[in-house]
């Protein structure tokens, strides 16, 4: 075996090696990884709160999710854009994608929500799901709460990311509050004025005392496989081990050194505080050129967290960072960050999977708006049934297989 490979295999995440990680169900590897590793990208949907309107009112950055509706009254009614009229709308986000889904950052104020995979947890090996649970129904509580309140807007759960944009941009600073994985996926990039407005909250701790962030757990690509046709498969693998060094994988995302990216200077820092390894000079990254693969083959970047940061305080990146730090520091240890299936497996989770989660979806967006009422058993049981027709059963068993053969 490669040394870098080896290396990799021994690494953990969130509890499970990449070795766990990459192996099928028949225990073999199949293919080379390629993963870059960045603290940005794990905080999935981040909470961007309008720090002018928090000025211009004196109210303090909410800490909890009952400060958080406090502030979010505050924004309805104390006119923070000074026009006079209220045409204020505390939060509001779209449902298009899930980096920008407000309810998963709401719901991480109740209980862990995996995101990326499932919504399914792990607690002391046994295998359980989010949605089905009490702290789920506080969390629709809650939104409900917001929504009907007229605190966060039911536009939400309609509206795509273009209408939101143009909300958030709007001359008249109309937005409190909305999420999204970088604070320009939404507000205009090269507009200071705007992007200066938001600043990056973290997670709200819950009445129970619960704060998660959204977590993305970045899984491996196959990113190198070798045919049965090829003549020199052992050179092949060699070649691939060394793509995974982080000489090949520098190389790959960021170019040549001294063109492309320089050494920092001594006492540079990366976004993070931390001494930065990279300061990068001409971006090509998804420019054509014939430099570099552009990540189209094996490789671990480890790079991405050690950019030098820009000394513009509004850099969006660097607003990002400085975001995903307070993230970071509470993602929920009951994550399971990837299942592998057998190939008998796969296609009954596909099929069972995309049906809980259309479900969930659409009936978040019902308990938030109303038409579905979070604090009434009936609606509240009537959701609970309707897992036994989707499954909801055979998904958690066969997803404990899986998990029990990963973990032996
Ligand atoms: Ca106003």
């Amino acid at each position: 075996m490669g040394t870098n490979i080896n290396e990799f295999l021994k690494m953990e995440t969130a509890g499970m090696t990449y070795e766990q990680i990459m192996k099928s169900a028949d225990g073999n590897i199949y293919y080379m990884p390629g993963l870059a590793f960045s603290t940005v990208n794990r905080a999935y949907s981040k909470m961007w709160i309008n720090k002018e309107w928090l000025d211009t009112l004196g109210l303090e950055t909410p800490k909890t999710t009952q400060q958080f509706k406090e502030v979010l009254q505050a924004f309805a009614t104390g006119d923070p854009n000074q026009n006079g009229v209220a045409d204020e709308i505390p939060l509001v986000g779209t449902v298009q994608n899930p980096t920008y889904s407000i309810y998963d950052y709401l719901i991480g104020s109740f209980i862990a929500n995996n995101v990326r995979f499932h919504r399914l947890l792990v607690n002391d090996g046994a295998v359980s799901y989010a949605a089905n649970t009490d702290e789920w129904r506080e969390a629709m509580k809650y939104i409900n709460d917001l929504t009907t309140n007229g605190l966060l807007s039911p536009l939400t759960f309609t509206q795509d990311l273009a209408s939101l944009k143009q909300m958030v941009n709007d001359n008249n600073n109309i937005v409190g509050g909305y999420t999204s994985l970088g604070v320009q996926g939404v507000a205009v990039a090269n507009n200071p004025e705007i992007i200066s407005r938001y600043v990056g909250l973290a997670p709200l701790e819950g009445p129970k005392g619960v704060r998660h962030g959204v977590l993305s757990i970045p899984t491996p690509s196959a990113n190198g496989v070798i045919t049965s046709e090829c003549m020199y498969p052992e050179a092949v693998f060699r070649l691939f081990d060394f793509m995974l060094s982080e000489e090949a994988s520098t190389l790959s995302r960021f170019g040549i050194e001294g063109e492309h990216w320089v050494v920092p200077e001594e006492g540079a820092l990366t976004n993070y505080g931390m001494p930065a390894t990279i300061n990068i000079v001409d971006n090509i990254w998804n420019i054509p050129q014939n430099t570099m693969w552009q990540n189209q083959c094996p490789y671990i970047n480890r790079q991405g967290d050690g950019q030098q940061r820009s000394e513009n305080p509004n850099d969006p990146v660097r607003k990002n960072c400085e975001a995903a730090v307070q993230y970071l520091e509470c993602e929920p240890q009951n994550i399971i960050p990837t299942l592998t299936y057998s190939l008998d497996e796969i296609d009954e989770v596909n099929d069972i999977v995309t049906n809980i989660n259309d479900y969930v979806d659409t009936m978040v967006a019902k308990f938030a708006v109303g038409e579905l009422n979070p604090y009434d058993d009936d609606d509240w049981n009537r959701y609970l049934r309707e897992f036994e027709v989707l499954e909801l059963d055979r998904l958690l068993e066969i997803s404990q297989t899986a998990y029990d053969r990963m973990s032996q």
